[in-house]
């Protein structure tokens, strides 16, 4: 019998059987955790040939492992990119793609709705290093366009973004990258490649908080740059060798795991939120309701041409400003109150004061991330339990 072409598969099939096939040293068929730091050479010569690069092979966790390049095979089949590159948080990756590719007195373009910890990094720490991010308002396609000049190195875009759900045009966005000859890079974080292909769209990098959905479960924390070959080497050798921000095997094999299931999770969270995007916009608790898939998202058509499906996030507005929104959060007995996102456990939090309090009251009533606002990340429990959950704290809200 000829051996089942996975290049002719499906996603829900690739994510099951992936690039690798069982471990060749073994024949496992899920990956081992190589918990080694170190790799023993066969002889002197043998350790100098993989030194100088002459030779592939393992030499050093630090600077590859097989269980972490398993899980970078996986991402970068998902993504439909060549090769990808693993890092130790999402954060890890972000800074680092940015070092690579700025130096001192060089700039960029990025979205202004960004996760907070993203945005603190951009506005914050690197103009310590002369590198200015130009956060400007990408749903205006010129503001792009206007910003970039001849110090500038990429177009940074998170779409949709965290916390409010905007969507950027991807396609229309990497023109302008092209006309330029500077990569656009965006972060899939919260759509995954299930719902959304940059690289088909004409992004050149895709970054990740593999802390989420791809790992979604809520027990690892790692980040992942896909892009080509060429610069994931140089990555590798600058980036991941000298600064040293690598993911661990254990948690390369936890995402490698996870990754086997992301088709079905991501169908389940997606029709969870639906159901409760549907439930709150009927609500009369409820003010405004961000969800990509309503057709009252101010950015609906974009997000149906660019994606395939909308995800499992939601950030809604309590009627009763503040209080009434720490209200929910605090009656909530379902839902936990954290941050992070997609995990299989919905989970609810304030972006305001917790993951975007990085950035100024000025510029979180620019972006609309104002005190009422509430982000629910929906997991994959039954949603009428979910939608009670939310009704039964809804209810204690005094209007
Ligand atoms: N990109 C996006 C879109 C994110 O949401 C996050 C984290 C990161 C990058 C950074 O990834 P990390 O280093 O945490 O793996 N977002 C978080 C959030 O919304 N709540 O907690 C973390």
């Amino acid at each position: 019998m000829s051996k089942f072409n996975i290049n002719k598969a499906r996603f829900a099939t690739l994510c099951v059987h992936g690039s690798g096939g069982v471990d060749p040293a073994t024949g496992a068929l899920g990956i081992p955790i190589y918990q080694s730091s170190t790799f023993a050479f066969k002889s002197a010569e043998d350790g100098a040939a993989l030194f100088l690069g002459e030779k592939e092979g393992y030499v050093y966790t630090r600077l590859g492992n097989p269980t972490q390049a398993a899980f970078e095979r996986e991402m970068a089949f998902l993504e439909g990119g060549e090769a990808a590159l693993a890092f130790g948080s999402g954060m890890a990756a972000i800074s680092s793609l940015i070092f690579a590719l700025c130096r001192s007195g060089d700039n960029f373009v990025s979205s202004d709705t960004l996760y907070g910890g993203t945005h603190n990094l951009f506005a914050d720490r690197l103009p310590k290093y002369d590198i200015d991010a130009r956060e400007i308002n990408a749903l205006d396609l010129s503001n792009i366009e206007n910003a970039i000049d001849e110090r500038t190195r990429l177009i940074y875009i998170e779409t949709p973004a965290n916390p409010t759900l905007a969507i950027i045009d991807i396609e229309k966005c990497s023109k302008i990258a092209k006309k330029h000859h500077i990569p656009l890079v965006i972060d899939n974080t919260f759509s995954t490649p299930y719902f959304q292909k940059p690289l088909q769209l004409g992004a050149n990098i895709i970054v990740h908080s593999a802390t989420k959905y791809i790992g979604g479960h809520g027990d690892t924390v790692a980040g992942i740059i896909i892009g080509k070959k060429e610069f994931m080497n140089e990555l590798r050798a600058e980036y991941l060798r000298d600064f040293g921000g690598i993911i661990s095997p254990l948690n390369a094999w936890l995402l490698v795991r996870g990754l086997k299931t992301l088709a079905v999770r991501m169908e389940r969270h997606q029709e969870n939120a639906f159901q409760l995007a549907k439930y709150l916009s009927f609500h009369p608790k409820v003010e405004n309701v961000w969800y990509p898939g309503l057709s009252t998202h101010p950015h609906h058509d974009i997000a149906k041409k660019q994606m395939s499906g909308y995800g499992g996030m939601i950030s809604f507005e309590v009627k009763g400003g503040r209080k009434a929104g720490e209200k929910l959060m605090n009656s909530v007995k379902l839902f936990t109150l954290a941050v992070s996102l997609g995990d299989v456990d919905s989970l609810i939090e304030h972006p305001a004061s917790m993951t975007h309090s990085t950035y100024s009251a000025e510029d979180l009533k620019k972006l609309g991330i104002t005190e009422n606002l509430v982000r629910i990340s929906v997991g994959i429990e039954d949603p009428s339990d979910l939608i009670e959950d939310l009704s039964q704290a809804l209810k204690l809200i005094k209007s």
